[in-house]
């Protein structure tokens, strides 16, 4: 026992000395990418030698998921620590944001950004923001959310089809951009309309290098929140074996590639903590225009693994030992704690947090404090992960019209062994069932009914 409080004094020494100053901190998601489209989570065609990289030099989670198969709920739950069911950002029809909707991230809500600009940090959004479409509402700007400088759209791409756009413009590979109108943003200024998708992940990234070097003698926060690849598909670059969903990706790579370069250049790379990740799975149902989520079931949409796990790649020579893969369990909600944390701002208590520090995992290769993992669709609890076994209380195809199917006892899955979610062992483990069953009660007891902030429309609140 005084061996191990000992010990734990010594890390926590160590850990202090170590982040004497504040680091700086950049996370950067993808948008619908998927477990299996990078080259160092095995795919065969798509070359992503900076992220390999990346991975090489830090961390790669083979356990880390986004707390939502789809965009505005994956991307309020990375930004507040929050599962979105506690803040309204999730629903069973709409499933995200609109181009119509009057609904956004309520200002209550504490984002990564709010709290780190109260620590002295210069903060930055480049890229997709789709947690308020502030066209409608400008309140909903991320100006508004503890960001110094913004530079992006304000949802997915395809939320603005033009008359020209024909059936299915968003799953073709020969992409018209007068089919597209997003606006381009920086700050509250609407600078391009359409936006020249074709530019924009190498002007995100010009964006971003821009900030770093601006602000280099400070602190600074950036959530580098891509475009791509979400359909449409645009890129600059036109070579991969994968197609133009392999150009995308492998520009996606490129310009993490630069960012990591222009730390190096600048000689910050020892003091700034870098995660990517994706805000949910690949998007199947679109054809060659969709990603892959490798050997992991079904996609975007879904509360099956592909939906939900993600690549997660944790980057801070130095202080990440290199060429880690760690299988410990850890969620986008993590980032939250593990930004305040590195930042030394206090962790909110007046209210629920369902992020854990990652600290123990990331700096001294221990246990995660994650035990578990709740997988939500919409604002139904569909499923449940303890350990390496995942219950599935209702499963139902990621898109299209299939009901849902409710499971009693529920379905349970050891994802160590069966990743892919193939092998039902409920029969054979009644006392995991009877755990699962007690976290899942535990956790609803603490979700509060909340207004909904997908529901509605400008459309429907003119009727
Ligand atoms: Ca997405």
């Amino acid at each position: 026992m005084k061996k191990q409080i000992l010990l734990m004094l010594f890390i926590a020494l160590s850990l202090q000395s170590i982040f004497s100053a504040q680091p700086n901190i950049i996370i950067i998601l993808a948008d619908d990418l998927g477990y299996g489209d990078l080259g160092c989570y095995g795919h065969p065609s798509i070359k992503t030698p900076n992220l390999d990289r990346m991975a090489a030099e830090g961390m790669r989670f083979t356990d880390f998921y986004a707390t939502a198969e789809v965009c505005t709920p994956s991307r309020a739950a990375l930004l507040t620590g929050r599962y979105p069911i506690r803040s309204g950002m999730c629903h069973d029809k709409y499933r995200v944001l609109r181009r119509t909707s009057i609904g956004g991230l309520s200002k209550d809500e504490i984002t990564i950004a709010k709290a780190l600009k109260q620590h002295g940090y210069a903060t930055c959004m480049v890229g997709k923001w789709h947690l308020g479409n502030y066209e409608n509402v400008p309140e909903y700007h991320p100006l508004n959310y503890g960001f110094d400088y913004y530079f992006g759209l304000p949802h997915s791409n395809d939320m603005n089809p033009t008359k020209k756009a024909p059936k299915a413009a968003t799953r073709r590979l020969d992409q018209d951009p007068q089919w597209w109108a997003a606006p381009l943003y920086r700050n509250r200024e609407k600078i391009e309309c359409p936006a020249n998708q074709s530019t924009l992940t190498r002007r995100y990234t010009d964006e971003a290098i821009k900030f770093i070097k601006q602000n280099k003698g400070k602190p600074f926060f950036i959530y580098f929140a891509h475009t791509f690849p979400h359909v449409p598909l645009f890129s600059s670059k036109k070579d991969s074996l994968r197609g133009l969903y392999g150009d995308v990706v492998e520009e996606l790579d490129w310009s993490v590639g630069q960012i990591l370069q222009t730390l190096r250049d600048n000689k910050l790379d020892k003091n700034t903590f870098v995660f990517f990740t994706s805000d949910n799975g690949p998007w199947l149902t679109h054809g060659l225009a969709g990603g892959s989520a490798g050997l992991l079931k079904d996609g975007k949409g879904s509360t099956y693994e592909g939906g939900m796990r993600e690549p997660g790649i944790a980057w801070f020579p130095g202080k990440i030992k290199p060429g880690i893969v760690t299988h410990e369990l850890a969620c986008n909600m993590d980032l939250f704690n593990t930004c305040l944390t590195l930042a030394g701002a206090k962790i909110p208590d007046d209210r629920i947090i369902d992020g854990v520090d990652m600290s123990p995992t990331l700096f001294g290769n221990g246990k995660s404090k994650r035990e578990s993992f709740i997988y939500y669709r919409g604002t139904k609890l569909y499923g449940a992960r303890f350990g390496q076994y995942k219950a599935h209380y209702i499963t139902q195809p990621s898109y299209g019209t299939n009901a849902p199917v409710s499971h009693n006892p529920p379905l349970l899955y050891e994802l160590g062994q069966d990743p892919s979610e193939n092998f039902d062992v409920a029969d054979k483990h009644p006392e995991i069932i009877a755990k699962i069953n007690e976290i899942v009660e535990q956790h609803k007891k603490t979700v509060q009914p909340v207004k909904n902030q997908l529901e509605e429309t400008i459309q429907e609140n003119k009727q």
